[in-house]
């Protein structure tokens, strides 16, 4: 049933000022009509007062009224409605909105009665789903409706509101038109093959391909590589040998004791994570069980646990202690992280001279490091700058572009730039010009997946899975 009416509680479901049903499709007017008795009354021509027609009310405003059962003959609530008429809405259909009291009982028992009178309840993200498919939104604006919703600091909800305006879009549009141009003189130069040197001009296709295409994939590329951590998050661990002062750090960083110190070392078993914003980054930080030797039961999952934890995640704190010289154990950690991107984070500097040297390996030389005292908070500031500069360097400066792309675009545009290098290759080997063809076909397929001229179903329907009902 592609067209049916749908309805869904579009408010977050608990006790509040205002929570609202929404309802979109072409019996949307209908369903409110049969529910909604609006205050006050006109007077007709032949001077009788009567309830006004449904019909009569504007777009775009709010009425107030009340929603009646008629079946049992009881009011349900005092509400405010909206009536959107398409395709100026949402979804772009016919669209009414019904402000009502939020509470679970009262938002539940409206909505059943709009199901009651024919409306099917919403899937999630159907409402956006049909913005999409009825061509008001592309999937690029679709996902980033998602990425609005799960904003975790205010810089990652810049990067999903320049994609709202169809910033990702117009990047992709532009870079197919330019595609599509190459396409039209490749495909005449296959007619015309007699005189294909008169249509198709390889060292200007070659250029277009390289400066202008190719360029630009890779640039949307890499600012994935730098910056996606400013929508996503970055994942960072503490990691270091016991008591060298991990827990005291996390707790310093997110401001609480939330993990447990003492001089005991092996103090932490369990892993502890928490978010925090550095410099606009959600961080998700995780202090860990101190990795070395042990017997202990409860200390060897812990430990078990780090090591699965290190592997995904992005950044490393590798934290070693300035008042006890180095161990094998802390030699050990490093083979285990360093492949890994780390900070050297050199701890409980309070305890010795500010000249003071640590004798460190020598490969570790080459890592970025900071002396800090956790117990004193010194160093925390240039730790956070470090972290920022380490995952976004100049993009978390540069606001100006916040188009940043996700990692399904990212796949796709990797796709784009390979078959866009090949076709460059083509060119200069001389090869037919249906090959050619054939590349700048796919590239424009992979970058339509993006925008969804040309994504399969499945992963329309995967996108919109992540949403909530009533969105
Ligand atoms: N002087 C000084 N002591 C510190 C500093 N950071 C931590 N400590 C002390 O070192 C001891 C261990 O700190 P924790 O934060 O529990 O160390 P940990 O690395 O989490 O230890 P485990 O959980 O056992 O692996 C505590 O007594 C802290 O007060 C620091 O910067 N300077
Ligand atoms: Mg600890």
């Amino acid at each position: 049933m592609e067209n049916a009416t749908i309805a869904a509680i579009a408010t977050p479901i608990g006790r509040g000022g205002i929570g609202i049903v929404k309802i979109s499709g072409k019996d949307a007017f209908s369903i409110a009509e049969s529910i909604f008795k609006k205050s006050g009354a006109v007077t007709s021509d032949s001077g009788k007062k009567r309830e006004p027609s449904f019909a009569s009310l504007k777009s775009h405003r709010l009425y107030h009224g009340y929603i009646v059962d008629e079946g049992k003959g009881t009011v349900l609530d005092e509400v405010l409605l909206s009536v959107m008429v398409a395709p100026r809405t949402y979804t772009t259909e016919d669209i009414v909105e019904i402000n009502t009291h939020s509470g679970p009982v009262v938002l539940s028992a409206i909505l059943d009665l709009v199901l009651k009178k024919g409306g099917k309840l919403a899937e999630p993200g159907e409402f956006t789903k049909r913005a999409y498919l009825n061509g008001r939104i592309d999937l690029t604006q679709a996902e980033a409706v998602i990425d609005i919703i799960n904003s975790k600091t205010e810089k990652s909800l810049e990067i999903a509101a320049s994609h709202i305006k169809g910033g990702l879009k117009k990047k992709i549009e532009t870079i197919r038109g330019v595609l599509l141009d190459i396409l039209v003189e490749t495909e005449t130069a296959i007619d015309f093959c007699d005189d294909a040197g008169d249509v198709f001009n390889s060292e200007k296709t070659i250029e277009m391909l390289e400066r202008v295409i190719i360029d630009d994939l890779k640039g949307l590329i890499e600012k994935y590589e730098n910056a996606h951590v400013l929508r996503d998050g970055l994942k960072m661990v503490v990691v270091g040998r016991p008591n060298v002062g991990k827990s005291s750090l996390m707790n310093r960083l997110i401001q609480e004791d939330r993990a447990i110190v003492t001089p005991i070392p092996g103090t932490t078993r369990d892993l502890i994570e928490e978010t925090l914003n550095i410099h606009g980054i959600p961080v998700i930080i995780a202090d860990t069980a101190g990795l070395h030797e042990t017997d202990d039961p409860v200390e060897v999952i812990g430990i078990e646990k780090t090591q699965e934890y290190i592997s995904d995640s992005d950044l490393i704190l590798f934290m070693v202690d300035a008042s006890d010289p180095l161990t094998v154990e802390d030699e050990n950690i490093y083979k285990i992280i360093s492949n890994k991107r780390l900070i050297l984070v050199i701890n409980k500097w309070d305890l010795v001279k500010d000249d003071f040297k640590l004798d460190i390996p020598e490969s570790w030389n080459t890592l970025p490091q900071i002396k800090i005292s956790a117990l004193y908070g010194r160093g925390m500031s240039e730790l956070k700058d470090l972290i920022a500069n380490l995952s976004i360097g100049e993009y978390g400066i540069e606001v100006q572009n916040k188009i940043i792309p996700n990692l399904r675009h990212k796949t796709a545009l990797e796709r784009t730039l390979q078959v866009c290098v090949s076709a460059v290759e083509e060119i200069r080997k001389e090869t037919s010009f249906e090959f050619i063809a054939i590349d700048i076909k796919e590239a424009m397929d992979s970058l339509g997946e993006i925008i969804g001229d040309t994504a399969k179903d499945d992963v329309i329907d995967q996108i919109f899975s992540r949403f909530c009902i009533g969105k």
